[in-house]
């Protein structure tokens, strides 16, 4: 049997993070052929829609295809679902700094660490609205508000004043997502019903290692807000965060959660550590950086095994070279965060983006709409095009 969680685990102790996939993979027997002879990969090139069935050792034999053939593949199914010149441009907006109670061991705004950042109160909806015509201005198409809180539990006349912002953000014909911590049924409606686009929130990292990252919530309850989310009818937007310390093992595990949602989320971040001095991943995990290989290999198993899903090149983007960022495209990346800042991190600013894209032949998502080509389409018709409406969750098409 494959024991690359075994191997990875004792190789953590002594040898560096860079090293640890490749012998892993060395130790790997020949890879399993499906039953009619094709390998998991080609069967996930081949495939005409998302499936929701994937299994661990299907997962990982994919994340350990040798780079270039694995960024190839991914290419492919990203040409198959998507257009692969358009990215999304979203920007993050913080509404509440800060001051949060649960104790996620990476992040700059809880208060159980001494990160030097001042809680502040909720921010005004005209302070919302400035910043969110700035970011259209610069060619943004979806904003994202984001909350330092555990979840809206007695948030009333928060839920009303973010319900406002939410409105205010749809009516300048731009996407609107929250991301507040957790949420139960009716407040989900009432950000729908304010016209909500989508809802972000993680489940961050695998089943397994998540424990040792955050102990003031559960996964359990991580894929319960998400459910809310999705039976709300807004579209739900749910990834993972690398560097923290785990094994490629952790990243195939988080992938495994997603894909195996009845519906994939529409909208996948990888976000890749930023460490922030205070937290118990400051600075231990900075020396420790995790290697861009493991991004782009989990960005491409992500397009393989989530094919018509958004992924979203999220905080720590800065820390890439363009070079990478491209790499990154070419595997099926299709959103990033561009702006001033992210939440408390740097972010590139639009400027150097809007370059970035020109230069490599893309150009920004509009709103509402993204390109899906139908892969069942007739070979011989002219281009059939669908546009999905992102303001409907799920999988409603609206024909060009
Ligand atoms: N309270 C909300 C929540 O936890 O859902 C707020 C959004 S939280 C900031 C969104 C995500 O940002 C986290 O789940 C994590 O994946 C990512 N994140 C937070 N701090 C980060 C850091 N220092 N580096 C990289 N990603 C980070
Ligand atoms: C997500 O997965 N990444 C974004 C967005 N969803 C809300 C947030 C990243 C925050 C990075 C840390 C910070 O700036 O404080
Ligand atoms: Fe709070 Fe979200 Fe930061 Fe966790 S990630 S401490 S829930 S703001």
């Amino acid at each position: 049997m494959f024991q690359l969680k075994n191997v990875s685990s004792q190789l953590n102790k002594s040898i560096p993070a860079f090293s640890r996939r490749t012998l892993a993979t060395m130790s790997s027997p020949p890879k399993p052929a499906t039953s009619n002879g094709e390998s998991v990969i080609e069967k996930a090139v081949a495939a005409n829609a998302p499936r929701h069935n994937w299994t661990r050792e299907e997962i990982r034999e994919i994340y350990n295809t040798p780079l270039l053939q694995l960024i190839y593949n991914a290419s492919s199914v990203h040409r198959k679902f998507h257009d692969p010149s358009e990215v999304q441009l979203c920007t993050l907006m913080n509404i509440k700094t800060g001051g949060c109670s649960e104790d996620c061991k990476y992040c700059a705004q809880s208060s159980r660490y001494d990160t030097g950042l001042k809680a502040e109160k909720i921010v005004k909806v005209d302070e919302v609205i400035q910043a969110a015509r700035e970011a259209k201005a610069n060619g943004s198409t979806r904003f994202c508000m984001g909350a330092a809180w555990r979840d809206m539990k007695g948030r009333k006349s928060n839920l009303k004043r973010i319900s406002e912002m939410v409105k205010a953000v749809n009516d300048m014909g731009l996407e609107s997502c929250v991301t507040l911590g957790m949420v139960d049924d009716a407040q989900v409606k009432q950000l729908k019903e304010a016209g909500l686009t989508a809802y972000n929130h993680n489940v961050d990292t695998s089943r397994e290692f998540y424990p040792s990252v955050i102990s003031t919530r559960s996964y359990e309850e991580r894929l319960e807000t998400i459910e809310n989310v999705r039976q709300g009818g807004v579209s739900v937007c749910s990834g993972g965060i690398l560097g923290l310390g785990e094994s490629e093992e952790d990243h195939v595990g988080f992938l495994h959660t997603l894909s195996n949602m009845p519906q994939h989320p529409e909208s996948v971040p990888i976000n890749r550590l930023v460490p922030i001095k205070g937290t118990p991943l400051g600075e231990e995990q900075a020396k420790i950086k995790l290697p861009f290989d493991a991004v782009l290999r989990t960005a491409a198993t992500a397009r393989l095994i989530m094919p018509s899903s958004i992924i979203r090149l999220a905080a720590g983007r800065y820390t890439m070279k363009e070079t990478d960022q491209a790499m990154c495209f070419m595997a099926g990346v299709n959103a990033i965060f561009t702006g001033k800042k992210m939440l408390t991190t740097m972010c590139n600013g639009w400027d150097e983006d809007k370059e970035m894209l020109s230069r490599w032949g893309l150009k920004p998502m509009k709103s509402f709409e993204r390109t899906i080509v139908d892969p069942l389409k007739d070979q011989n018709e002219e281009e059939y095009v669908q546009t999905e409406t992102t303001s409907l969750a799920g999988r409603t098409m609206s024909f060009k």
